[in-house]
């Protein structure tokens, strides 16, 4: 059996194994105790879960209390817990950091996913929740699977960029970084049912906007591809180009083939995040969904490619997929990313996660180890961006 056939049984068996404990667990709020979370944690397990439980009348307080825990922002990963989220975009509009995030389901047995939702800080401590910003329904040609989106300022506008049905991938825009969004062009942006040149799973977009203006569109699992995009935002610039990457030694790095996993650790696997420091451009992904996958990175001079593998942005994070964005706020770096610590390891409900990153003398990113604390607040002196 490949490798990937192998990873979905096992996904399959530990979804059912999983399926079976969680339903006894979640009728029961004692047995998050038992099971060994720590207050706090239970606490928010119980609250998220509440709609499932039949609770007694005492119950009440105990989950007045828990949205309480919830709701505050304790400045440490994930960044909410009321609430699965994954797949990370961090924009920084106006002193103020965005996260743009998929939306596991709290039942979730696959990537489900419905909407989009959106958390803002000013200083990495109070996190807000916008709440869901767009629904998958908002685009008449979708049905399914608001998987990990992007939004980008242009024109005075913010344009998200969502896939949907694991084909397609639509642009909305709105006024404000938190919306109200309405689809930009009523119709997929990219359309992998129309043309083969989106590669097998266009998915994952995200967006660079280099310094001259011009806007480069990422997209794809397994194949990473490229495109540009007009001024507008909501037209493709030219033709659908494949992304190449050379290994440390300067050969080409062979492409997955669909169904397969990429050859690690320099192979593409999914999640493209693409930014721009000191003149090199660094584009970060997911190198699979083996048990040692993590967000790593390759540096080219231009951002159509090609770009050579330099590394590990991130340790593994617990979770079968890796999923992030690298940003920078008010003078310092950062990678976001998520696991699913919160859901006692079930990959289709995550939690998005921060911690700081820093670049060593040669532009080097030095390997991030994941920190249940997060990083230090963000200190309202420190720098503009
Ligand atoms: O969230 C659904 C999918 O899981 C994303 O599109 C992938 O990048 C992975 O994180």
């Amino acid at each position: 059996m490949s490798t990937l056939g192998q990873l979905a049984v096992e996904f399959v068996q530990h979804d059912l194994a999983e399926q079976r404990r969680k339903r006894a667990t979640l009728r029961h709020p004692k047995r998050y105790l038992e099971e060994g979370y720590e207050l706090p944690w239970a606490f928010r397990l119980i609250m998220l879960n509440a709609p499932l439980m039949k609770l007694p009348r005492h119950s009440l307080w105990l989950l007045l209390g828990s949205s309480l825990v919830s709701s505050v922002a304790l400045g440490e990963n994930p960044l909410v817990t009321n609430i699965f989220t994954a797949d990370p975009s961090g924009r920084v509009f106006d002193g103020r950091l965005y996260v743009y995030a998929s939306h596991d389901l709290p039942d979730a047995t696959y990537w489900d996913m419905v909407d989009w939702r959106l958390l803002s800080t000013a200083d990495l401590v109070k996190w807000k929740d916008h709440g869901s910003i767009f629904r998958v329904q908002d685009f008449a040609w979708a049905t399914r699977w608001a998987w990990a989106p992007d939004c980008v300022r242009a024109n005075g506008k913010y344009y998200l960029f969502l896939p949907a049905d694991r084909t397609k991938i639509g642009v909305a825009v709105g006024d404000k970084p938190e919306g109200p969004f309405k689809d930009a062009i009523g119709k997929p942006l990219i359309d992998g049912t129309s043309t083969t040149k989106a590669g097998p799973e266009p998915i994952d977009p995200a967006v660079l906007q280099d310094d001259d203006g011009q806007a480069y569109l990422y997209f794809g699992c397994r194949q990473p591809k490229v495109v540009k995009l007009r001024p507008s935002l909501t037209e493709l610039d030219g033709e659908l180009h494949t992304v190449s990457f050379l290994n440390a030694q300067g050969k080409p790095v062979p492409l997955a083939a669909p169904g397969n996993d990429p050859v690690l650790p320099e192979g593409y696997g999914e999640a493209p995040f693409v930014f721009k420091r000191a003149g090199k451009y660094y584009f970060v992904y997911s190198d699979g969904w083996a048990p040692t996958a993590t967000q790593v990175y390759a540096i080219g001079d231009h951002p159509m490619g090609p770009f050579t593998y330099a590394g590990k942005v991130m340790e593994h994070a617990a979770s079968v997929t890796q999923h992030g964005s690298v940003v920078q706020f008010k003078g310092k770096w950062y990678v976001l990313y998520h696991t699913s610590e919160l859901s006692n390891g079930n990959s289709f409900r995550r939690s998005v996660c921060i911690d700081e990153l820093t670049f060593d003398a040669n532009g080097r990113i030095n390997t991030v180890t994941p920190t249940p604390k997060g990083p230090a607040p963000a200190a309202a002196g420190q720098g503009s961006k």
